[in-house]
C-alpha cells in the first residue's frame, strides 16, 4: 500500500497533566508558543491546542488562547493552530466553545460521552450539533475526537444532518482509562467506520502512545503525540520536551518509508486554507 504524506499533530499541553508530574509540562503562554514552535521545527504540522491561567490551570478563556495564538503564529505562521473545544471535565458547554473564537482554522470536537479516569467527559448530540454549528458559521474546521465506536456514529449523524460540510477528519482516542482500550483490533473497527474519503489520526494514551503511532504509520493514518497524552518518551524516560516525541515519530516513519506532511502539505490533504 502506498501511503501519503504522514500529517503528526503535537498536542504540547493538555488540561490534566501537572508540573509534579513532569517538569516539562508547557503552562504560560509563551511556554506553549515555545513548544509549539520545537515540535512545528521537529516535524508537526498542526498543534492541538489547551491553555492555561496563572495558576496553571486549564481554562478556556478565549483571551488567553488568542494570546497564544497570536504568538504561534508570530514564530510559524504556516502551522496549523487547532484550539481544544473539550477542555477539562466539568466545564460548561459555553466555557468550552470560545477557544473557536480565537482566529484558529480548526478546533476538536469531541462526538461522544465518555468515562475519563474517575470522571466522566459529557458530550451529548445538544452539545454536539452546537459546537458544529457554530464551528461551522466562522469557517473553523473541526476534528471529531472519538474515544470510542459510538462517537464515530454521532460524528457521522450531524454530518447527515448537513451541520458539516469541511473535509471529515477523525481523531481516534484511545487507552484513557475508563473508554477504549488502545490495541490494534479497536483501532482496525474504528478505522473501517469511516467514509472512505475521511482521513484519520490516532492517539494512544500513555504507553500506547507510540504502539498506536506505529499502526497508523503503516496503515496510511496520521500520528498524534504529546504531553496532553503522554509524557515518557521510552518507559522511565520523561520527554524533555513535545519536540522529542514528535522527533521519535519522525524516526518511525523514516524507517518505515513514510514521508512527513510539511503544514502545507496538511492545509492540502485537510482542505484548510492559510488564515
Ligand atoms: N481534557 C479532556 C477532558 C479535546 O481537547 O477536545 C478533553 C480533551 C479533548 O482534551
Ligand atoms: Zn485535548
Amino acid at each position: 500500500m502506498s501511503a501519503g504524506k504522514l500529517i503528526i499533530t503535537a498536542a504540547v499541553c493538555g488540561a490534566e497533566v501537572t508540573r509534579e508530574q513532569t517538569p516539562y509540562i508547557p503552562l504560560t503562554p509563551e511556554e506553549i508558543a515555545n513548544e509549539a514552535f520545537l515540535s512545528y521545527k521537529a516535524g508537526a504540522s498542526i498543534i492541538h491546542l489547551h491553555v492555561r491561567d496563572k495558576f496553571g490551570k486549564p481554562t478556556q478563556d478565549v483571551e488567553v488562547f488568542k494570546r497564544v495564538v497570536n504568538l504561534i503564529r508570530g514564530k510559524c505562521p504556516d502551522l496549523i493552530i487547532q484550539v481544544s473545544t473539550g477542555g477539562a471535565v466539568g466545564m460548561t458547554p459555553d466555557e468550552r466553545v470560545q477557544s473557536i473564537y480565537s482566529g484558529a482554522e480548526m478546533a476538536s470536537l469531541d462526538t461522544g460521552t465518555t468515562n475519563f479516569g474517575d470522571d466522566i467527559f459529557v458530550n451529548d448530540l445538544p452539545l454536539i450539533r452546537n459546537f458544529a454549528s457554530k464551528m461551522a458559521e466562522i469557517n473553523v474546521m473541526p476534528e471529531f475526537e472519538c474515544f470510542e465506536l459510538g462517537h464515530i456514529s454521532n460524528a457521522l449523524k450531524v454530518v447527515k444532518e448537513g451541520i458539516i460540510k469541511s473535509h471529515l477528519h477523525f481523531n481516534f482516542v484511545l487507552g484513557v482509562p475508563g473508554s477504549c482500550p488502545a490495541d490494534a483490533r479497536n483501532l482496525m473497527r474504528m478505522i473501517d467506520s469511516i467514509p472512505k474519503e475521511a482521513t484519520w489520526t490516532v492517539s494512544g494514551i500513555g504507553r500506547y502512545e507510540f504502539e498506536m503511532a506505529a499502526i497508523a504509520i503503516v496503515m496510511g493514518g496520521n500520528v498524534r503525540v504529546g504531553l496532553e497524552d503522554n509524557i515518557y518518551l521510552s518507559k522511565g524516560v520523561l520527554a524533555k520536551s513535545n519536540a522529542e516525541l514528535v522527533e521519535k515519530v519522525v524516526r518511525m516513519a523514516k524507517e518505515l518509508g513514510r514521508e512527513i506532511a510539511t503544514p502545507m502539505d496538511a492545509r492540502k490533504i485537510l482542505n484548510i486554507k492559510v488564515s
